[in-house]
C-alpha cells in the first residue's frame, strides 16, 4: 500500500510552506488532502490506475498529477525543490513538541538555528528571547519539548492508556467533591494509539480536586497545576490532562476535547451556517449562551443527531449523520462468544474448563479454541494426535455444559505455499478454522496475496486471522492485496478476523470498514494466551465500532447454534461452488 507514503510526501510539504510562510490555503489543501489519503481503505495505485484520483475528497487535478508523480516516480518535483530550499534540520525541529513552522522559521531567519543542537545551545544561553513571539516561558517550552523529543516519547497503545485511565478515574472517583467525570480526548475514541489522557470534571470545589490529583501515587512530577486545569505526568512519563468545568459548558467541554480535531472543525461549521457557534465553552446565538450543558444539545444545534466518539474522525460520519445514515454500532451486549482463544493444549495459560467458566463470568455463550497448529512448534502447535484428542474432549465437555459451549476450532497455519498445516480431513472435522500465516513476512506481494488466497479457497477455512500481520510500533503489515483478499473473501464467504490482541488489532479500523462495505463478515478473536487476556474483547469491540460495524456484520453476535449453522453453511455452499 502506497497510500501513506503518498499522504507523507504531501504532509512534508504542509510543514515546508508553512517553514516558508505561504499561503495557508494552499497549506491547508495538503494537510487535508494528506488526511483523506491516510483514511483510505483502497490502495491509492488502485485508484490511480483507475484514473479515479481526482473524484476522491479534496484532491483536484493538480494533486491527482502529483499523486501520478508519487506512484510513477518515487517522488515528486516539488518535493525535491522545496528540499533544497530547506534545511533538513529545520524538518527535524518542528517535530519538537509545541514547536511549529512559523517559530521553525523564526528561528531559522533571526539566528540561522539549522538544527535540534543549536537550538538547545541557544535556548540555554537565554539566546531566543526577544525574537518575535519567544518570551522567557517559550524558551523554557522549547527546551522541554527537546527533552521530550529525545525521549522518542512515542504514541502508547490503547490498552496501556486505558487501563492508566481506569486507574485514575477509580482514584478520582473517591473524592465526593467530583460530581461528575469522563474521559475525553483519543482514548474516547478508542484510537489505536494515544498520545495523553484527557480527563474532565465537575466540581463545586476545584482546587481540592487538584491538589488530590497532583498527589496521586502515579504521579512522577506535576507539570503545570491551576484552579481549572492541571497537567501531571505518570509512570512512563505519560501525559494527564485534567480540567475542572462549569456544569452548564460539560458537554461543550466534552465535544470540544473529545475530538477529533477535524470532526470538531466540520461540526463548527455546520453550526455557523446555522447562525451558531460552538466552543468548548456553549453553543452561542451572537454573544448570546443557548446552551452546552450535553453533548447531545450540541450536536442538535448543529442540526444533527448525537455521533458516538469512535467515529468522530472526520471520515464521513458528519454526512452520514445528516442523510440520517448513520451506522447501528455493535454494543457490548450483542457480542455473544469469543472466536480466537488458546488453551493449554497449545501455548495458553489455562484449561478448557477455566476457560468457559471466565467466558461465562463474562456474560458469554460461547468461546472458539483455536489452538496453534503441527508446525508452530514454538508456540506449542499440536499433532494431529493432540488435535483428535482435544476434539474429543470438546465433544464431552460440551455434552455436559448447558450454559457455555466450546467452539472446536484451530488457528492453522498457512504454509509458504499456500497450503494448510493439517490434512483437509482432518479439518473437516473440527467446528472453525482460522487460517493465519506466521512466516514468510518478507515475500513480495503477489506471493503473499496467493497465500491467502488459495487458503481461503479450501471450503474448510472460514477466517483469515491477524489478516495483515502488523504489530503496533514494531512491523508493518506485510505487502499483499487487501483490495484482491477482501474481494476474494467476499466471493468464498471467508470472513475476516479483528485480532483483538494490544500490539495487533488487526484488521485495524479503516480496513473493517473497507471488508464490511464489499460485503465481508468479520470476527473479533481475543487471541487470548490467559483468562485475563480475553477481556481484549473491549479492545477488539472498539475497532469494529470505529470500523462501523453493525451487529450483523460479526459472526462474534451469532447464538452458539446459529454460529455452528453458518459455519457448516460455509463449507456447504463453497464446495458447491467450486
Ligand atoms: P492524542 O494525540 O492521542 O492525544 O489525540 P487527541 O485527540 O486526544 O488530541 P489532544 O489530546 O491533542 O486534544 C484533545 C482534543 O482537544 C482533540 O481531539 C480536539 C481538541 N483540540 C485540541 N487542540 C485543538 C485545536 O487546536 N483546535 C480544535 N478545534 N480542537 C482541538
Ligand atoms: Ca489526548
Amino acid at each position: 500500500m502506497k497510500n501513506q507514503e503518498v499522504a507523507n510526501f504531501f504532509k512534508r510539504i504542509a510543514d515546508m510552506l508553512e517553514i516558508k510562510g505561504e499561503n495557508p490555503f494552499r497549506i491547508r489543501a495538503y494537510q487535508k488532502a494528506a488526511q483523506n489519503i491516510e483514511n483510505l481503505a483502497e490502495d491509492i495505485v488502485l485508484i490511480a490506475e483507475r484514473n479515479e484520483l481526482d473524484t476522491l475528497p479534496g484532491i483536484g487535478k493538480d494533486l491527482s498529477q502529483k499523486i501520478t508523480e508519487i506512484i510513477t516516480t518515487g517522488t515528486l518535483q516539488k518535493y525535491e525543490e522545496l528540499k533544497k530550499e530547506i534545511p533538513e534540520g529545520l524538518m527535524e525541529i518542528i517535530t519538537i513538541p509545541g514547536l511549529g513552522p512559523r517559530t521553525a522559521k523564526a528561528l531559522f531567519d533571526e539566528l540561522r538555528v539549522e538544527n535540534i543542537d543549536q537550538l538547545e545551545k541557544l535556548a540555554q544561553a537565554h539566546r531566543l528571547q526577544g525574537l518575535p513571539g519567544i518570551k522567557a516561558k517559550t524558551e523554557e517550552n522549547i527546551l522541554k519539548g527537546i527533552a521530550l523529543y529525545r525521549q522518542k516519547l512515542a504514541r502508547m497503545m490503547l490498552s496501556t492508556m486505558l487501563a492508566l485511565s481506569r486507574e485514575i478515574t477509580g482514584e478520582l472517583k473517591k473524592l465526593k467533591e467530583v460530581k461528575k467525570m469522563c474521559v475525553a480526548g483519543s482514548v474516547r475514541r478508542y484510537r489505536e494509539t494515544i498520545k495523553d489522557i484527557d480527563i474532565l470534571i465537575i466540581s463545586p470545589q476545584p482546587e481540592k480536586v487538584m491538589d488530590f490529583f497532583a498527589h496521586l501515587p502515579f504521579v512522577e512530577t506535576v507539570q503545570a497545576k491551576g484552579r481549572t486545569k492541571s497537567s501531571i505526568r505518570a509512570r512512563g512519563g505519560i501525559q494527564v490532562d485534567l480540567r475542572v468545568v462549569e456544569p452548564d459548558c460539560f458537554g461543550a467541554a466534552l465535544c470540544y476535547f473529545t475530538g477529533s480535531k477535524a470532526h470538531n472543525i466540520r461540526l463548527r461549521e455546520l453550526a455557523v451556517t446555522k447562525g451558531l457557534k460552538i466552543n468548548e465553552y456553549g453553543i452561542f446565538r451572537g454573544e448570546k449562551k443557548i446552551g452546552g450543558k450535553d453533548e447531545q444539545e450540541i450536536y442538535a444545534s448543529a442540526g444533527l443527531p448525537f455521533i458516538p466518539p469512535e467515529l468522530r474522525e472526520d471520515r464521513g460520519e458528519i454526512e452520514a449523520a445528516l442523510e440520517g445514515k448513520l451506522p447501528h454500532l455493535v454494543e457490548r451486549r450483542d457480542i455473544r462468544g469469543d472466536f480466537h482463544v488458546h488453551s493449554l493444549y497449545s501455548d495458553g495459560a489455562a484449561t478448557l474448563e477455566e476457560i468457559a467458566r471466565k467466558a461465562e463470568a463474562m456474560g458469554l455463550e460461547w468461546v472458539a479454541i483455536c489452538d496453534h497448529s503441527q508446525s508452530l512448534k514454538i508456540a506449542g502447535g499440536l499433532s494431529i494426535a493432540k488435535l483428535e484428542e482435544k476434539i474429543a474432549e470438546i465433544k464431552k465437555f460440551n455434552r455436559k455444559n448447558k450454559k457455555v459451549k466450546l467452539v472446536c476450532g484451530t488457528e492453522v497455519d498457512i504454509s509458504n505455499d499456500g497450503g494448510l498445516d493439517y490434512p483437509d480431513e482432518l479439518l473437516g472435522k473440527l467446528d472453525v478454522v482460522i487460517a493465519a500465516i506466521h512466516s514468510g513476512f518478507k515475500q513480495d506481494e503477489k506471493t503473499l496475496t496467493s497465500r491467502i488466497i488459495k487458503a481461503m479457497h479450501n471450503h474448510r477455512v472460514h477466517c483469515i486471522a491477524h489478516p495483515t500481520g502488523r504489530l503496533i510500533g514494531e512491523r508493518d503489515a506485510y505487502a499483499f492485496n487487501l483490495d484482491m483478499v477482501l474481494d476474494e473473501a467476499a466471493r468464498t464467504n471467508t470472513a475476516l478476523e479483528i485480532n483483538a490482541y494490544p500490539q495487533r488489532l488487526d484488521l485495524n479500523d479503516i480496513y473493517s470498514r473497507a471488508a464490511k462495505d464489499k460485503g465481508v463478515k468479520l470476527t473479533i478473536g481475543t487471541d487470548a494466551h490467559s483468562l485475563d487476556q480475553m477481556e481484549y474483547l473491549e479492545l477488539g469491540l472498539s475497532v469494529a465500532r470505529r470500523g462501523w460495524l453493525g451487529k450483523t456484520d460479526i459472526l462474534n453476535c451469532l447464538s452458539y447454534n446459529d454460529l455452528i449453522t453458518v459455519l457448516k453453511r460455509k463449507r456447504n455452499e463453497l464446495t458447491e461452488r467450486m
